[in-house]
C-alpha cells in the first residue's frame, strides 16, 4: 500500500538527501517503501573500446532517449589503483589481469545516470555481459562481439552503485537538476 504523507515528505527532500536516505536508512531498496517516488542512480562507463570506436554519443543518446537523467560525467584516463578498486570483486579470476590492462589502456567516459529503476533499466539497455548472449537491440549486442571488449560498464545493484559512484565521483560533482519533461517520464 502506498503511503502518500511519507511520499510527500520524501518528495520535499533535496535529491542528494533522497539518495542518502536511499543508501543508508533504506538499505538501498527504497522502491519497497516508496515505489512511486524512488529514483535510483547507476555508474556507467564507456570503456576504452567504446571511446576509440566513437560510440560515446550513441551510448549517451540511448540512455537519454530511455528517459534517464544525467547526474555526472567525466572523460578521463584510468590509473591502475582506480582500476583495481573498481574491479576488486574480480581479483583472482583468470580474466582479471586482462581486464585491468584493457580498462587502463585508453581514456574512458565515466557517468552517473538516474531514474526510476535505473539500475535494472540500464543493465537491460547494456545487455548481457557476453555480447554473443546480449539481447538484440542492446548496446553490447549491437556494438560488440567479445566479452573482453563489451563497450560499457553499469552498476549491478544498489549497494554496488553506491560504492562505485563514491569511487568515481566526489559528492560535489553529482549535479542535482530537473527537466521540464521529467513529469512525462517519472510518474511522480
Ligand atoms: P558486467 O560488466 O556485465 O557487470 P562482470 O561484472 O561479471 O560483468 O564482469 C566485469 C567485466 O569483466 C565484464 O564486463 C567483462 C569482463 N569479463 C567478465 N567475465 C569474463 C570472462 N569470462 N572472460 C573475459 N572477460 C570477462
Ligand atoms: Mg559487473
Amino acid at each position: 500500500m502506498r503511503s502518500r504523507p511519507i511520499a510527500e515528505a520524501w518528495s520535499r527532500l533535496e535529491a542528494s538527501e533522497r539518495f542518502q536516505h536511499n543508501i543508508t536508512e533504506l538499505g538501498g531498496r527504497p522502491e519497497f517503501l516508496f515505489p512511486e517516488v524512488a529514483l535510483e542512480r547507476s555508474l556507467v562507463l564507456v570503456k576504452p573500446d567504446g571511446v576509440q570506436r566513437g560510440l560515446m554519443g550513441e551510448i549517451m543518446a540511448r540512455l537519454e532517449r530511455r528517459g534517464l537523467r544525467l547526474v555526472a560525467a567525466r572523460f578521463q584516463k584510468v590509473d591502475r589503483p582506480l582500476a583495481e578498486r573498481h574491479y576488486a570483486v574480480h581479483k583472482g579470476k583468470p580474466f582479471y589481469a586482462g581486464l585491468l590492462d584493457y580498462i587502463t589502456s585508453a581514456p574512458i567516459l565515466a557517468m552517473v545516470w538516474e531514474g526510476p529503476n535505473a539500475i535494472s533499466a540500464i543493465r537491460q539497455t547494456m545487455g548481457a555481459t557476453r555480447p554473443d548472449e546480449a539481447a538484440p537491440g542492446s548496446i553490447r549486442h549491437d556494438f560488440g562481439l567479445e566479452v573482453g571488449r563489451n563497450v560499457t560498464h553499469a552498476s549491478d545493484g544498489p549497494e554496488t552503485a553506491r560504492e562505485e559512484i563514491g569511487l568515481w565521483f566526489r559528492p560535489d560533482e553529482l549535479v542535482q537538476w530537473e527537466r521540464s519533461v521529467d513529469r512525462w517520464l517519472f510518474e511522480s
